[in-house]
């Protein structure tokens, strides 16, 4: 299961049945909330502000700040959305952890609730993850008949509905607004921010949207302080994170550890690049974030290094590969994901994704120019910081980065096609 140097959020994932409520409670969850409700609710979001958590869905904005963005009670409705619709290739924390650990994230969003005032809360999942949604609705009604959720939640007075909803299972409703569309009915297109949903959110109403790791990191906050919290990861990235390592590892998984680790340590552990292979590139936070390659081993993996060194943290969705691979065929295969998950409101993403592609299977199938390597750079030049969300931003990443690192790569496939695999790159005619 998963591999701990801070066993928090992964600490019962290798116990028996650790998704039931029993077995959560006797490894002392729920033990915050009653903490939590004695507790005033400015308290809270303060304790989580000093905590310095950022919110682990990939920007790293800070969570505390983000509740506190909440204007003043005016008696109406304010919610509480749970962000998870993981969906990022490369990424897969969020699923593990609701698997593993369901009322972890439950006991997150009764008191993240409390402390912003919300009594109603959505669980936003992906909807092809049908033994997560199972596992949820499972989760949330052992509380409602343990009286964790309801009209009274633990005898405090506190009411509180969760609803979990699955969507259809589209990349671009992991981009908040546009999971907020979804969650309403409408086809998931992202709104122009500000307004942003902690204004103006789920029904125009004041709405925290949070990722699902960001949520579950609350209980053990709020039980062991922020000064704990602080203890772990740098000055700025504070705290611990789920770290998935995939592709050329011995051992792939989730490795939970302080923010700051770095990808050589968390080599150490998953036993490193497989036999008789060097590392080639990676990808610190998944496939919106620029490459990295060998030279990056020791970049400490918290969102100012990461920044620093030319890529950003991300999810930590770190994919692996090896020298055997070519870096152009990875990169089609992703510019392919972001062309079919883009939605089609904003022309730059919209076009821009489609001549990616075009060039791109292109020069892997050995049909490309020089022209074609600087056409690509200008396509990305014109849909960074163009595109309407980080969808088209984040297709950008891995190409100016693959370009930067490995353009003699793309240069030998001009004339002939892969070098790596000229037998199945013959395969490829468009
Ligand atoms: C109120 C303000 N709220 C910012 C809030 C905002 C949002 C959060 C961060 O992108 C990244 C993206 C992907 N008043 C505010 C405010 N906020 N200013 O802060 O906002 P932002 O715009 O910086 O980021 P974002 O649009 O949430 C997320 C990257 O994550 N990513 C992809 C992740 C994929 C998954 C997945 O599949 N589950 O998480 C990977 O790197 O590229 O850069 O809440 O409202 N003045």
């Amino acid at each position: 299961m998963a591999t701990t140097l801070t066993p928090v959020l992964s600490r019962t994932w290798d116990t028996e049945r650790p998704w039931t409520l029993e077995s959560y409670r006797a490894s002392g969850g729920y033990d915050a909330l009653r903490t939590a409700l004695a507790t005033a609710p400015a308290d809270l979001v303060q304790m989580v502000k000093d905590s310095g958590l950022r919110g682990r869905g990939g920007a790293g904005f800070p969570t505390g700040m983000k509740w506190g963005f909440l204007p003043a009670p005016d008696g109406g409705p304010r919610y509480l959305v749970v962000n998870a619709d993981e969906s990022e290739p490369g990424t897969c924390k969020d699923i593990p952890l609701m698997m593993a650990s369901p009322h972890q994230l439950l006991e997150g969003v009764i008191i993240t609730s409390y402390a912003i005032g919300c009594h109603h809360a959505f669980i936003y999942l992906r909807g092809e993850v049908v033994h997560v949604y199972r596992r949820l609705l499972q989760a949330v009604q052992e509380a409602y008949d343990a009286g964790l959720l309801g009209s009274d939640v633990a005898g405090s007075g506190f009411q509180l509905d969760v609803t979990v909803h699955a969507g259809a299972g589209a990349y671009i409703c992991g981009e908040e607004t546009a999971l907020l569309d979804s969650l309403e009915g409408r086809r998931g297109q992202p709104r122009l921010k500000p307004p942003f949903p902690a204004v103006e959110g789920l029904y125009a109403r004041p709405t925290v949207v949070n990722n699902v790791e960001s949520i579950a990191s609350v209980p053990s906050i709020v039980q062991y302080g922020s000064d704990w919290f602080r203890s772990m990861g740098t000055e700025r990235s504070t705290g611990y994170g789920l770290f998935s390592l995939s592709g050329h590892v011995r051992n792939p998984g989730q490795y939970e550890a302080p923010l700051g680790i770095t990808l050589r340590e968390l080599l150490e552990m998953a036993g490193g690049i497989r036999e008789g292979h060097e590392l080639k590139f990676w990808t610190p936070g998944g496939s919106s974030t620029p490459l990295f390659t060998a030279e990056h081993l020791d970049v400490p993996l918290d969102y100012e290094s990461v920044g620093a060194a030319g890529s950003m943290l991300g999810t930590r969705a770190l994919q692996i590969f090896d020298d055997s691979v070519c870096v152009v065929r990875a990169i089609t295969r992703w510019a392919e994901f972001y062309k079919h998950e883009s939605c089609g409101k904003c022309t730059p993403c919209r076009e821009g994704t489609y001549w990616l592609v075009q060039i791109l299977q292109r020069i892997e199938a050995g049909r490309g120019t020089q022209e074609d390597l600087d056409t690509l750079l200008d396509v990305c030049d014109n849909i960074l910081g163009r595109a309407f969300c980080a969808l088209g931003d984040g297709a950008t990443s891995t190409i100016t980065s693959g370009l930067q690192y490995f353009r003699e790569e793309f240069e030998a496939h001009l004339s002939g096609g892969c070098p790596f695999d000229p037998a199945k790159a013959a395969l490829f005619e468009y």
